[in-house]
């Protein structure tokens, strides 16, 4: 897979790109990230990229043109795939872990980070497959947004973690949160491991694990343990 982020910050986004386990990913070319400069796509000599809205209001909006340049370049560079367009902003549709498994399946995903207050809207009808937003809060930018939507798609990819168990074993994939961890010492300021974890036996140690993930959910996601409850009948009873 390919990720294209289109931002006034590509730095940013490298650096954490080229680091931890996507960055050993794309090191062993398993995966491709490209930082794009909207800047660099600019017209006119200044290298503006936004400037006061239409009808007033707070902060400046980026312009359309250079973002549609920079768009049609990375089209250039990934044809004959046409990238899935994806804009980070906070009146998009809120992203999940099933969004992550969907985007997962692009050849090539762009994402485009708003700043300030916005993006012209006409080059987002123009060109977005779609929006996201990564919660209800508000950031500065759509920078650390695309970070993580580029996060949750690239570890999905084969060969990106040790085995696929690494990222069904973990919280959304069965929609329940993770049960609690624990690594040696068995006492640590007076606080023992549980049990069950040391008694060798797997039946058992795998009940409690299944036990911790219901009880965790129920107590503090209590939406999505509705949820689970609606795939998972039979659980109601116990
Ligand atoms: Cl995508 N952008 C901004 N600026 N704030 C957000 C967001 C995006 N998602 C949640 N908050």
């Amino acid at each position: 897979m390919r990720v294209d982020i289109v931002t006034l910050f590509p730095e940013m986004c490298e650096i954490v790109l080229k680091t931890s386990i996507v960055g050993r990913a794309e090191a062993k070319g398993l995966i491709e990230t490209h930082c794009h400069q909207i800047r660099d796509y600019t017209k006119n000599r200044q290298k503006q990229t936004d400037d006061c809205p239409y009808g007033g209001g707070q902060g400046k909006v980026l312009f359309a043109q250079p973002i549609y340049d920079c768009l049609r370049h990375i089209q250039a560079e990934t044809e004959p795939v046409k990238p899935h367009v994806v804009f980070l902003t906070p009146g998009g549709k809120t992203y999940d872990e099933a969004a992550a498994r969907r985007l997962a399946e692009y050849p090539c995903l762009t994402l485009v980070c708003g700043h300030y207050e916005g993006i012209d809207e006409r080059v987002i009808e123009e060109t977005a497959d779609e929006e996201i937003s990564i919660g209800d809060y508000v950031l500065t930018g759509g920078e650390l947004a695309a970070l993580v939507v580029a996060d949750s798609v690239l570890r999905l990819q084969p060969g990106v973690l040790k085995s696929p168990e690494c990222y069904e074993d973990e919280s959304y994939w069965d929609g329940l949160l993770e049960y609690p961890q624990y690594v040696h010492p068995a006492v640590w300021e007076g606080r023992e491991v549980p049990e069950v974890l040391r008694s060798g036996n797997h039946g058992k140690i795998a009940e409690w694990k299944k036990e911790q993930q219901i009880a965790r959910t129920k107590e503090r996601r209590p939406d999505l343990y509705e949820r689970w409850l609606k795939n998972h009948p039979e659980e109601d009873m116990k």
